[in-house]
């Protein structure tokens, strides 16, 4: 029977001559539709919503229309019944947006007539980051190479740009920045600046802008001027002409986004200025073309201080002296996209300057594009939790004025190397749009989408998938513990982990500071007093230990092997029960999945089904590596009813992966 089944399913895909092989996104709608659909004005963009609908959309007439024309506002209006539907906006990718939504309420079974829908972003721009070298690696990165492909560029004009430019659309998306945040000066070289105005041309028709990365130092490597110092004159004259240049090119371009200071990044303190002079020199160049400078806040000098509160103390200083076309890019928390993080204490601290918010799609931190790992659910808690910046009822969400995220975009077929990566993508996209948007709303939609509108199979599938970052950060990093990962790739346990030669700041032990008296990064008055950096009164809930949230106790606590927690548990045997809960969390979803067999086409199931089988083993692996590595401090057995370990300490310290991540050494 199963096979009977199966066998139909291939059949079926056969015919509408598609491989299941994940290429189609959430954009599977079959596209034989004969839709009536009318527009009140012509252009290339209108003519893409038409086209969208016409052949997906199988109800009454459509009619796009557009109303007090302002082409920056993107918010639509969806109206009408069974006997005819209007989509009005004031722009023309407001109208995009608005076939993208009437397409997806059909895709989903969730057309409720009469319509009356307002839509409108929350930010004005939802950003891509892509960390693609121009050699075509991508850092990070676990779905191939870039799709970027500047070796044809500008002659050839790959499919996928325009597949892309879509996908985004249909989620909202509306800028990308190209390359790699490690930016390679010569991306503002003439011959690249050609190919770049290449890929701003296929995207722009779907509303999404350009932007690139550039390295501080380019006037010195390109221009071959002494100084990159963000007060020469000369120097502010090489960005100026650059920026002309650009412009000419493409002249809706985006702006610039900048690491500078940062990693071994140049910067302006290479010249003894200060962040806000080297982001308003280049915010000064773009400015006449309405360009903007996002300047990143992921920094963290030599200096001995607590990482965690350095990017903070670098620029609260600096509040109110950068110009209004310059944006701080602040990562969701205060170290590094760990698997769980507190908000950054620089959300709801800046109130002088624009401050946007930084994620990470691409897995770095949460199993590569091997372990199923829906992120939805660790944005929401971000972008929920209350800053208090002005007085309680200050969530991140509303202190910021951007979302960028880090994209998990390669060349492979499925685009993202685990179906359910195309997910974070997804999700990405509707939160930059609606933050209020629940993780269970939008894990619903991309299953419905992208897999099946039976619920035998969304509610199953949705249930794991809303539990999906809980298991890895149990079986990773639970209770607050962060960066004991493998050095350099970032895949695997390395508790005891060591850089040789590296900073303080890079080694697992200056993070979980696991001793014969307990375990955890002491961030309290006693410690770094990083909770300092917070407003009242989540400072003082965090300060106590009784107050402070589990789920982050280790973050902010150096706290005893024997802490007593809610449970009743020391905190040496919850520690245990939460690893070995990721444990059993991931065994959980092989069991959903298998038994999801026949209800999706095989080639998906069993993609996902041996990623899930990896998943498991790895978070075995995680357990017992930080299990037996803590219990050499923690001294006391595994709880009895727990599985045992079933490797041996000095075997996993062997293990050393060979993950090729375009890594510069650097934690
Ligand atoms: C870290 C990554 C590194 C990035 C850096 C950044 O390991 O590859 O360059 O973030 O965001 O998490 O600049």
């Amino acid at each position: 029977m199963k096979h009977l089944l199966t066998a139909s399913l291939l059949c079926f895909a056969c015919l509408q001559g598609f491989a299941e092989d994940g290429s189609r996104l959430w954009l599977r709608a079959d596209a034989t539709a004969k839709a009536v659909v009318t527009a009140n004005k012509k252009s290339t963009t209108i003519s893409i919503a038409v086209e969208e609908l016409q052949t997906q959309w199988r109800g009454a007439a459509v009619s796009l229309k557009i109303k007090n024309i302002k082409a920056d506002k993107e918010e639509f209006s969806i109206t009408g019944d069974e006997r005819g539907i209007t989509i009005t906006s004031p722009s023309e990718k407001g109208l995009l947006y608005g076939a993208y939504h009437l397409l997806r309420l059909q895709a989903t079974n969730g057309l409720k007539y009469p319509l009356n829908i307002q839509e409108s972003p929350k930010y004005n721009l939802r950003i891509l980051n892509h960390w693609d070298n121009l050699d075509g690696t991508v850092e990070r990165g676990y779905a191939g190479r870039s799709i970027w492909r500047w070796d044809e560029l500008p002659a050839v004009v790959s499919p996928r740009y325009k597949e892309y430019a879509r996908a985004n659309a249909s989620i909202g998306i509306n800028a990308t920045v190209l390359n790699n945040v490690n930016a390679s000066p010569q991306i503002l070289q003439s011959d690249m600046l050609a190919k770049a105005k290449v890929v701003a041309d296929v995207l722009r028709p779907y509303g999404i802008q350009v932007f690139l990365s550039v390295n501080f130092s380019s006037p010195t490597v390109l221009g071959g001027l002494p100084t990159s110092d963000p007060l020469d004159a000369a120097v502010q004259r090489w960005w100026k002409d650059k920026a002309n240049e650009i412009y000419k090119l493409i002249p809706d371009f985006g702006g610039f986004l900048v690491k500078a200071n940062s990693e071994g990044q140049p910067g302006p303190q290479d010249f003894g200025r200060t962040h806000a002079e080297g982001a308003n020199m280049l915010a000064d160049a773009l400015k006449p073309h309405k360009g903007i400078v996002m300047w990143r806040a992921f920094v963290y000098s030599p200096s001995n201080d607590d990482r965690a509160k350095q990017a903070y103390m670098e620029f609260m200083p600096l509040d109110g002296l950068f110009r209004d076309n310059v944006v701080i890019q602040v990562k969701n928390g205060p170290i590094d996209f760990q698997p769980r993080e507190p908000f950054s204490p620089l959300f709801g601290a800046m109130h002088k300057t624009d401050v946007m918010a930084e994620v990470q799609i691409t897995q770095e931190y949460l199993g590569h594009a091997n372990h199923l790992a829906f992120l939805a659910p660790m944005w929401k808690e971000f972008l929920d939790s209350d800053t208090y910046g002005n007085g309680s009822g200050s969530p991140v969400a509303n202190t910021i004025t951007a979302m960028a995220g880090v994209a998990n975009i390669g060349d492979e077929t499925n685009w993202n190397g685990h179906h359910f990566a195309q997910a974070n993508w997804y999700a990405f996209g509707r939160l930059a749009w609606n933050p209020q948007l629940s993780a269970d709303a939008i894990a619903d939609e991309w299953l419905r989408q992208t897999f099946s509108q039976k619920d035998a199979f969304v509610e199953p599938v949705k249930a794991m998938m809303l539990q999906s970052w809980d298991a890895v950060v149990n079986y990773m990093m639970p209770l607050g513990l962060h960066h004991i990962f493998a050095v350099g790739h970032h895949y695997g346990p390395e508790p005891w982990g060591v850089i040789p030669g590296g900073r303080p700041d890079w080694q697992p032990w200056y993070f979980h500071n696991a001793d014969a008296a307990g375990v955890g990064f002491n961030r309290t008055k006693t410690g770094s007093d990083a909770i300092n950096q917070y407003h009242s009164p989540l400072k003082e809930r965090l300060y106590d230990i009784e107050t402070c949230p589990e789920e982050l106790l280790l973050w902010f606590h150096h706290a005893d092997w024997n802490h007593k927690m809610h449970s009743g548990r020391s905190l040496w045997a919850e520690l245990c029960y939460k690893y070995d809960l990721g444990v059993q969390q991931a065994r959980e979803f092989q069991k959903v999945w298998d038994r999801q067999e026949g209800a999706l086409d095989t080639e998906r199931f069993h993609a996902v089904q041996s990623r899930l089988k990896i998943q498991s083993r790895d978070a075995v692996w995680w357990r017992d590596a930080c299990l037996l590595y803590f219990q050499e401090f923690a001294k006391q057995p595994i709880p009895y009813d727990i599985e045992r370990p079933v490797h041996d300490l000095s075997d996993l310290k062997q293990i050393k992966l060979k993950i090729s991540n375009h890594e510069n050494a650097k934690r």
